[in-house]
C-alpha cells in the first residue's frame, strides 16, 4: 500500500476543469475513431468526446468526460460503451453539466436507461454495458467513479451495438 497520503478534492460543475488540468490521461475520441458505431458515417476529425482520468485513488478510478453536443446523421453524440471485464465490476456516474442518457444492457440482452441532468447520479451495476449520449445543445459533462480493476471489454459492443439508440425525432430525443 502506498503511504503517502493524498489529498482529499472535490468535483463540482465550476471547477471540474481544475480537475482535467490535473489528470494523468487524456483520451480523444473523434469521428474517424467512431465510424463503426453510428449509423451513418462521421465526419472524421470531429470531436466526439474526451475522457479525462485521473491516477488511481483508494481502489477507484475517476474519469471526467465531456461529450460534445451534436449529432450523426439523426444520432446524437455518444461515447463508445463498454462492459466491464471484472464481472463485480459497477460503476456510478454523476452529471454535472448538460444533459444526457445513460443506455444500459445485459448480455442477455435487458436494457434500461437513465436521464442526466445536473445533480443526478446514475448507479450501474455489474454485469451491465454503458453508453452515454449528449441529448442538449451544450457539453455533457460527467464524472464517473468505478474499482481501479474494472477493465473496458469494448469487443462485444464494437461489434454487436447498443439495442437501443438515441435519434432525433419530431426536435426531441427519442430512444429507439
Ligand atoms: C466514463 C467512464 C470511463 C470511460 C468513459 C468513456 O468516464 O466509464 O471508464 O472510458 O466514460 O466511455 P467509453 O470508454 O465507453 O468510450
Ligand atoms: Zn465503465
Amino acid at each position: 500500500m502506498n503511504a503517502a497520503a493524498e489529498n482529499p478534492f472535490g468535483i463540482n460543475s465550476k471547477n471540474y476543469p481544475e480537475f482535467m488540468g490535473r489528470c494523468s490521461e487524456h483520451i480523444v475520441r473523434k469521428g474517424k475513431d467512431m465510424a463503426d458505431y453510428f449509423t451513418e458515417s462521421p465526419e472524421p476529425d470531429k470531436i466526439i468526446y474526451e475522457v479525462y482520468e485521473a491516477e488511481s485513488q483508494a481502489n477507484m478510478r475517476t474519469a471526467l468526460t465531456v461529450l460534445k453536443p451534436g449529432k450523426v446523421g439523426t444520432e446524437y453524440h455518444m461515447t463508445k460503451g463498454h462492459f466491464h471485464e471484472d464481472p463485480e465490476a459497477g460503476e456510478v456516474y454523476f452529471c454535472l453539466k448538460g444533459r444526457g442518457i445513460i443506455l444500459m444492457q445485459t448480455r442477455d440482452g435487458r436494457t434500461d436507461e437513465v436521464w442526466l441532468e445536473p445533480g443526478s447520479v446514475a448507479c450501474i451495476p455489474p454485469l451491465w454495458a454503458h453508453r452515454t449520449v449528449n441529448v442538449g445543445n451544450y457539453d455533457f459533462v460527467m464524472l464517473a467513479i468505478f474499482p481501479t480493476d474494472s477493465g473496458h471489454d469494448y469487443g462485444t459492443i464494437e461489434k454487436e451495438g447498443f439495442i437501443k439508440r438515441v435519434v432525433e425525432e419530431n426536435g426531441v430525443p427519442k430512444v429507439v
